[in-house]
């Protein structure tokens, strides 16, 4: 049905991704899906039991999940949403989500968080699913750590059993920059093994079985690799005005390198240039090179001033300002507003008023790290063949490697690195409560709209950043009190 479908059709024997069901009374599916083979999975105050998907909870209702090299070194961290809005291990596979947009695969891997009014503390949980809404938390995100840029990515393993037909996958999901460094981009590989045993699907034989694509039909250009569309993009139907920085979107664009004599399909996704944003310097043309520059570390994430425009804590906030150097060498540090209100400064007037209300807070800008990808993952034949088979389980498992690219360029660190906020205004946030840490800290994980009703992805984003940042702490700013602009805790 859909371009990769289509490709791959036609054999004999074909796989999915395995589903199982999670040891739990309220019995969830899809939660064998991702193999914890090099996954440290962690329930704060409680345990995890990877064989069967059972768990218990501490008081924090949070976990993550550590992925290593298969040698013990920690390439990313994966979480959900905190329980009751999510529950480990973080990422679920679903099958024959029929409410899907017409041509739209109708499978996907995504997070495993539940809906609101049918979150896990209720009597009839409702987990998402590949066709749920705008803004359900849909995305699982990779936390990229060092240890990935000093190997060769992270190694995220699934495990597959032969089934009827080639199967088709959208993938939601985000990488984080936590590595510590900028990066210019990244690559998304598809194949077997993990650490130095990987093999491409195409080095593995498996390039019948196992496949990437990015179909026209489901995705422009620009909508394949994005930063969140509320900073970057132009007004749309889920956004009534255009992005915080500015109306053009950010990311990069893509290049899927096809299998010999194939076209569409292929194991290798990697970015190329970036879209061409404000994120390269902002205020444009006149703001530091370094402000922002290429793609942040979480380490020089930048302050912003949000608005909680509903009362909710549970939906993302609105972004005011951010806090930078207002033009190149200028050594004045203000808070800026964005893009509509061509930068300017924020009137000392209303700054009064904004710390005077409760309903504005500072926190990190948490969505300038986070990168949304938008691809089909393709399983087509699983069999003896495949060099992960396990004979007695009659099972297999493939590999999503993400592999961050370090920036080359010369750019260091933010200006505004040096230069913080006088008073930071912490309003003691009422706590929004659906966050586990680094990996999943903003209220939304659908930047993307990835509903599945409609062909032009979308995003929001002015979620904010509630983990301690190492070079801001770095910089002594607990002293400064600037800890209290995490949210809650
Ligand atoms: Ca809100």
């Amino acid at each position: 049905m859909t371009f990769s479908l289509f490709l791959l059709s036609g054999l004999a024997n074909a796989g999915q991704i395995h589903e199982g069901t999670a040891d739990m009374s309220h019995a969830p599916t899809g939660f064998q899906a991702w193999s914890m083979e090099n996954v440290s999975m962690t329930v704060d105050g409680g345990s995890y039991d990877a064989a069967t998907g059972a768990y218990t909870l501490g008081a924090e209702g949070t976990y993550k999940g550590a992925v290593d090299d298969g040698q013990g070194k920690v390439t990313a961290h994966v979480g959900g949403k905190t329980w009751p809005v999510g529950e480990p291990p973080g990422i679920k596979v679903v099958h024959g989500d029929l409410d899907v947009k017409e041509g739209r695969p109708v499978n996907c891997l995504m997070t495993t968080s539940y809906l609101e009014g049918g979150t896990l503390d209720l009597a009839l949980p409702t987990p998402t699913i590949c066709s749920s809404d705008f803004q359900t938390h849909k995305r699982f995100k990779v936390a990229m750590a060092p240890g990935s840029l000093e190997g060769k990515g992270v190694d995220l393993v699934f495990k597959v059993s032969p089934s009827e037909g080639s199967v088709d996958y959208q993938v939601f999901q985000k990488i984080n920059n936590y590595t510590d460094s900028r990066l210019e981009g990244f690559e998304v590989q598809l194949g077997v093994g993990l650490g130095a045993d990987f093999q491409r699907a195409s080095v593995a034989g498996l390039s019948e079985a196992l496949a990437l694509s990015i179909p026209a039909e489901m995705y422009d250009p620009e909508d394949i690799a994005t930063f969140s569309h509320g900073l970057f993009g132009p007004a749309d139907k889920h956004f009534p005005e255009d992005g915080f920085f500015g109306a053009e979107r950010a990311g990069f664009f893509t290049e899927l390198a096809p299998y010999t004599g194939q076209t569409g399909i292929g194991d290798l996704l990697a970015s190329t240039t970036t879209l061409g944003s404000n994120y390269a310097q902002v205020p444009p043309e006149t703001g530091p090179a370094e402000q922002f520059g290429p793609w942040l570390p979480s380490t020089w994430i930048p302050l912003g001033y949000f608005f909680d425009d509903d009362g909710n804590p549970e939906t993302d906030a609105s972004l005011m300002a951010f806090w930078g150097e207002s033009s190149a060498g200028s050594g004045e540090f203000t808070w800026m507003q964005g893009n509509a209100q061509g930068f300017a400064p924020v009137p000392e007037a209303d700054l009064a008023l904004w710390e005077a209300d409760p309903a504005y807070s500072t926190d990190f800008i948490e969505d300038l790290l986070n990168l949304s990808l938008n691809y089909v993952l393709t399983v087509g034949t699983v069999d003896a063949s495949w060099p992960t088979w396990q004979a007695e389980s009659e099972t297999a498992t493939f590999t999503l490697r993400f592999v961050p690219i370090a920036d080359s360029s010369t750019l260091g660190a933010p200006t505004y690195m040096g230069n913080i906020p006088g008073e930071p205004h912490d309003t003691g946030d009422t706590g929004d409560t659906g966050e586990t840490g680094p990996v999943d800290s903003s209220t939304d994980d659908s930047q993307v709209d990835d509903t599945g009703t409609d062909p032009d992805p979308s995003s929001c984003g002015c979620s904010s950043q509630s983990q301690p940042v190492s070079g801001w702490a770095a910089m002594g700013l607990m002293l400064l009190g600037l800890a209290t602009l995490r949210r809650r805790k």
